[in-house]
């Protein structure tokens, strides 16, 4: 297993960057990926006609309308994705704090007030009132520019949920705007407090107090604002993936081989060993078949197992397979080597298959070398062996399979072919989605 523990990967874009990011995740919690999907709906813009009350020959939108484009903006950003590449930049709470207190005492009184404490007092409310705009504008920037999760495409979500822990996302934002709310209403107070001051003397201690208040605070409570730094850190890194490019999923048991012919397949490098959950994570990645980018992800591997006991890294492939417009490539693995039984990788493939019916897809039979000339039957843990389909799969796989091998390279040919056929109806059903979608919207 790769010694990492990291969940996303980037590796190779074929354009003047090459990226290679990996970003781990934590152990939390996650989201499990809902029923049969159907990638067209990923396509399906829902447009809402806005209506306008015309008034003195020009267009004023209507309350209705106002709400209208806030529904359309947040369907359209449904419909995308690319949210976590326009995060804003989150300063450190240290750097907020220092630079807002260097400000503030920059702040000087409002010329012309002769009287010593007047002009002391009128110094102090301007400070107290400079460093708490100067600690709440940055707070609220944050609040307002990171997208609410309900209005971000369900794959990004998924990857918010899966890599953050489910309501970590929220939590922190949250417990932001609760501080931007305390340092506001403690400026205000200490400003206020500070400007009712009888004596110079007062005012000073007064400033001083309000100062030293909002610094504690938020030196207790800008933990927060670093938490959402890191979570912008991690978002940004994760893979890009363009839902107009036919992106070929490599999916199946753990340690069939799924990564190896990424490897054969792309320029990507995913990382190779022998055991289960060497990938860690979705990995984008391009291929190019004459002349023709394509995407292709590569994902961890599927256990037999019910929903509610998957772990992270199989509900990412999950989410993929649910949320991205994919076509499929799955592995099977007949050799025994795997560790899971071809038994059990055909329940887990029959399981896959109907779920997501609706997928392009291609079975190959990976590590034939290891099949020698005729096949062979195993002696697994299955108690079906009296099942005709089973017993078929266990010898060739599913019907139609292309058998390969990358030690021996049987089939590699055959196989870059066919999935080279795959990509290309994967990018004549993306046309035909957006053609139909262009239709409706112009159908009104
Ligand atoms: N003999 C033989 N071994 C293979 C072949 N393809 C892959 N392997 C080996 O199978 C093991 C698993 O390969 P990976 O490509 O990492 O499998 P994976 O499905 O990506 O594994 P996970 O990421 O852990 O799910 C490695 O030791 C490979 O060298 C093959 O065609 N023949
Ligand atoms: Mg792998």
């Amino acid at each position: 297993m790769s010694g990492t523990s990291s969940l996303l990967q980037l590796w190779h874009i074929p354009s003047t960057k090459r990226l290679f990011t990996r970003s781990k995740f934590s152990k939390g919690l996650y989201m499990v990926p809902g029923t049969d999907f159907y990638p067209a709906l990923c396509f399906c813009r829902n447009m809402q006609t806005a209506t306008y009350a015309i008034v003195n020959g020009s267009y004023l939108p209507t309350a209705e309308t106002k709400q209208n484009k806030i529904k359309d903006k947040a369907l359209a950003a449904q419909e995308t994705v690319g949210a976590f590449q326009k995060l804003p930049m989150v300063m450190p709470s240290v750097d907020i704090i220092s630079s807002a207190l260097r400000k503030a005492k920059r702040v000087s009184p409002t010329k012309g007030i002769a009287n010593a404490a007047k002009r002391e007092r009128n110094k102090g409310a301007k400070q107290l009132d400079a460093l708490m705009k100067e600690l709440a504008v940055p707070l609220r920037t944050y609040k307002e520019n990171f997208p609410n999760k309900k209005s971000l495409h369900p794959y990004e979500r998924s990857l918010i949920e899966l890599t953050l822990g489910d309501g970590n996302y929220e939590e922190v934002l949250g417990k932001v705007d609760a501080l931007r709310k305390k340092v506001t209403s403690v400026g205000k107070e200490h400003a206020s407090l500070c400007a009712k001051s009888t004596s110079k003397r007062e005012a000073e201690e007064r400033l001083s107090k309000g100062m030293e208040k909002l610094e504690e605070i938020f030196g207790h409570e800008g933990k927060a604002v670093d938490n959402l730094l890191n979570i912008a850190k991690t978002l940004r890194a994760m893979p890009v993936v363009d839902l107009e490019i036919p992106t070929l999923c490599l999916v199946g048991a753990p340690n069939v081989g799924k990564s190896s012919l990424v490897r054969i397949l792309s320029t990507g490098k995913p990382e190779i060993c022998n055991y289960p959950f060497t990938t860690r994570g979705i990995l984008m990645g391009h291929i190019v078949f004459n002349y023709q980018n394509f995407q292709v992800t590569d994902t961890p591997g599927l256990l037999r197992r019910p929903d509610d006991d998957r772990n992270n890294l199989e509900k990412l492939t999950l989410a993929v397979l649910s949320y991205l417009p994919t076509a499929v490539l799955y592995v099977h693995d007949l050799s025994g080597e795997c560790g899971t039984s071809p038994s059990n990788q055909f329940f887990i493939y029959k399981e896959v298959r109907k779920r997501f019916s609706n997928h392009l897809w291609l079975d190959v039979v990976s590590k034939c070398d290891l099949l020698q000339e005729s096949p062979v039957t195993f002696i697994t843990d299955d108690s079906d062996a009296d099942h005709l389909e089973l017993a078929r799969y266990r010898k060739m796989g599913p019907d139609g399979a292309i058998h390969v091998s990358v030690k021996s390279e049987t089939g590699l040919n055959e196989l870059k072919a066919r999935v080279h056929e795959l990509l290309v109806s994967q990018s004549v059903r993306i046309k035909s989605e957006n053609s139909n979608r262009e239709t409706l919207e112009r159908l009104g």
